[in-house]
C-alpha cells in the first residue's frame, strides 16, 4: 500500500511540473512598448469610413467660407441622408463623419448657442436638422456616425476670445449628447486668421498650444462618449497622416511621441512615419476627397477620382495600417453626385471580390521558431480564419521565418499579414518570397506591419509562401496571414 501510494505521488509530482512546465512554456510575450486601447482595437477593425463636407460652401463655391455667408444660402433641394448612407455602405464603408461645423461657422444643427444654423435656413423652413438626419441615416444602415467641430470659427463674435471656448464646449456637448452613440470626433489644426467674427472683419490669431485648452475639452468627450475616438494633430488617440493626397508611409509606427504636439502643432515627420519606440499609441488616420476639393464643386464633375486611383489610395493608406477616411461630398440637391456614386459603388465591389476568399485559410504553416516549441502560440494559428489568435516567437528572437504551404499552384497578387498589437508594435523590416517553379522569388518588402499591411504586386502563381521578419524590436507575434487574387 505504501509503495502504491510513493509510486501515485511521483506520478502526480510528475504531471504538475510537466504541465507547469508546459504552461510556462506558452505563456503569451510581456507587452511591448506603448499600447492600444480596447477604443483603438475596436478603430483598427473600422480601417475604412467616409467624410460628409457640407455647409453653405456647397453653395457659394468655396472651400473655405468667410464666416459672414448667410444661413439663407443654405438650401438643399432633395437633401436625402439614407442616400449618402447606402452609397458609403457600398463602398464598404464602416461609418460616416460630418462636418457639423466648418471654418465658416455655420451649423448643420439647430444650436442653442447661435442664429448661425440651420434654423435660420429656407431648408425644412428652418426645422432641418442635418446632423439629426445623417446619424438616424446611419443607424438604420448599420454605419457608425462621427462629427467634425471646427475649432476655428470665422463667424463667431468672441473668436480667440475666452468664451469662445465656453461655446466651442457647449457645442460639442449638444452634438455628443443629442444623436447616439458617435464615434470619432475630429479636431482640425487649420486656423487662417482673417473673418467676419460678428462683424469686426479682422484677423484673429491665437496661441494654438494654449488657446483652446485641449486637455480640457478631449477630457469632456471621453466624459460623454466613453468609446469615441480623438483625432487631431496630437491624438489623443489617432494622428493626422500629414498629408492629404490619401497616402500612408513606411515606416509607420502607431507609436508616437505627444509632448509638445497639439492640434496645428507638430513634426511632419512623426504625422508620416509615427516615432519608433514613440511615448503613446497614437495611430495615423489617412484623410483624402474623392474630388480634388472637399466641397462639392460642379466644375469638378469632371475630377472624381477613378476606381484604380481609389484603389491605389486603398493599398497606400488601410495597406499600410492606417485607417482611410474618404471623403464624398454631397451637391446643392443635397445627393452624392451620380459619378461619385457610380465609383464608390465599383470600387465596393472590386474590395468585395478581393477580399471574398482567403486562399491561405487551413494551409499548413510553418515557423522557424515557435514560443516554447508548444502548440498554443503554433503558426498554424496565422491561417486559422482567426485574427485575434496569433502566433509567437521565444522572447530572444529578433528574426524569423514563416512558410505556408499553399497545397498546390496557387495563383494571387495581394498578401495581408498583421501583428497581434494587443502586445504592441514589434516588426521593423520583412521580405515576402513565393516559391515559383521551385525557386523563391520576391514579391514584396516593407518595413512595419502593425494592424496591417495589405500588399499588391504583380500576379504569381506559386506553391509556398514565405514571409521573413528581418527586424524585430521585440520577440515578433503575427495573428493573420492571408492571400488573396484580387481582379484589379
Ligand atoms: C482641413 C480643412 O482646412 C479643410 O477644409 C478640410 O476640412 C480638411 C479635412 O481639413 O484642415
Amino acid at each position: 500500500m505504501r509503495r502504491f501510494l510513493s509510486c501515485l505521488l511521483f506520478v502526480l509530482v510528475c504531471w504538475a511540473s510537466w504541465s507547469s512546465a508546459l504552461a510556462q512554456a506558452t505563456k503569451p510575450p510581456a507587452p511591448f512598448g506603448a499600447l492600444p486601447t480596447k477604443q483603438h482595437l475596436a478603430w483598427h477593425e473600422l480601417e475604412f469610413y467616409g467624410f460628409i463636407h457640407f455647409t453653405t460652401n456647397t453653395f457659394t463655391d468655396r472651400e473655405w467660407g468667410l464666416g459672414d455667408e448667410s444661413p439663407q444660402l443654405f438650401n438643399p433641394t432633395q437633401l436625402d441622408a439614407d442616400q449618402w448612407a447606402r452609397v458609403a455602405k457600398a463602398a464598404g464603408m464602416k461609418g460616416l463623419i460630418l462636418t457639423a461645423k466648418h471654418h465658416d461657422g455655420f451649423c448643420l444643427w439647430p444650436s442653442r448657442y447661435t442664429e448661425h444654423s440651420v434654423k435660420n435656413s429656407p431648408w425644412k423652413n428652418g426645422r432641418g436638422d442635418v446632423v439629426r438626419e445623417l446619424s438616424e441615416a446611419c443607424r438604420r444602415h448599420g454605419l457608425k456616425f462621427g462629427v467634425y467641430l471646427s475649432p476655428w470659427d470665422r463667424n463667431h463674435p468672441e473668436y480667440a476670445r475666452p468664451a469662445y471656448i465656453t461655446y466651442y464646449r457647449n457645442q460639442l456637448r449638444e452634438l455628443l449628447t443629442g444623436y447616439g452613440e458617435v464615434f470619432e470626433v475630429w479636431f482640425d489644426g487649420a486656423n487662417g486668421g482673417s473673418g467676419y467674427y460678428g462683424g469686426a472683419r479682422e484677423t484673429r490669431r491665437i496661441d494654438r498650444r494654449s488657446y483652446y485648452d485641449w486637455p480640457t475639452t478631449w477630457k469632456l468627450v471621453r466624459e460623454l462618449q466613453p468609446n469615441c475616438i480623438r483625432f487631431s494633430d496630437a491624438g489623443p488617440d489617432i494622428r493626422w497622416v500629414g498629408n492629404e493626397r490619401g497616402y500612408g508611409y513606411d515606416p509607420n509606427w502607431a507609436t508616437y511621441n505627444t509632448e509638445g504636439r497639439w492640434p496645428g502643432v507638430s513634426v511632419k515627420e512623426s504625422l508620416w512615419h509615427g516615432d519608433r519606440g514613440g511615448s503613446h499609441w497614437v495611430p495615423a488616420e489617412v484623410d483624402v476627397s474623392i474630388r480634388p476639393g472637399w466641397f462639392w464643386h460642379a466644375s469638378q464633375n469632371s475630377k472624381v477620382k477613378t476606381v484604380e486611383k481609389l484603389l491605389e489610395i486603398y493599398y497606400a493608406s488601410v495597406g499600410r495600417g492606417c485607417n482611410l477616411l474618404l471623403n464624398i461630398p454631397p451637391d446643392r440637391r443635397g445627393l452624392i453626385h451620380e459619378i461619385d456614386a457610380q465609383r464608390l459603388t465599383e470600387f465596393g465591389r472590386v474590395l468585395r471580390a478581393t477580399f471574398q476568399n482567403d486562399l491561405a485559410r487551413g494551409k499548413k504553416v510553418r515557423a522557424s521558431n515557435v514560443r516554447g516549441r508548444g502548440s498554443q502560440l503554433g503558426p498554424q494559428l496565422l491561417t486559422d480564419g482567426d485574427r485575434n489568435t496569433y502566433w509567437a516567437a521565444d522572447d530572444n528572437v529578433r528574426e524569423a521565418e514563416i512558410e505556408i504551404d499553399l497545397g498546390g499552384p496557387t495563383t494571387f497578387n495581394v498578401v495581408r499579414i498583421q501583428e497581434y498589437i494587443p502586445l504592441g508594435q514589434r516588426v521593423e523590416a520583412f521580405q515576402i518570397d513565393a516559391r515559383v517553379d521551385g525557386s523563391w522569388q520576391r514579391i514584396a518588402e516593407g518595413q512595419t506591419i502593425g494592424p496591417r499591411r495589405v500588399l499588391r504586386f504583380d500576379r504569381v502563381t506559386a506553391t509556398a509562401l514565405r514571409i521573413q521578419l528581418t527586424k524585430c524590436l521585440a520577440c515578433p507575434t503575427l495573428s493573420a496571414v492571408e492571400v488573396y487574387n484580387s481582379p484589379m
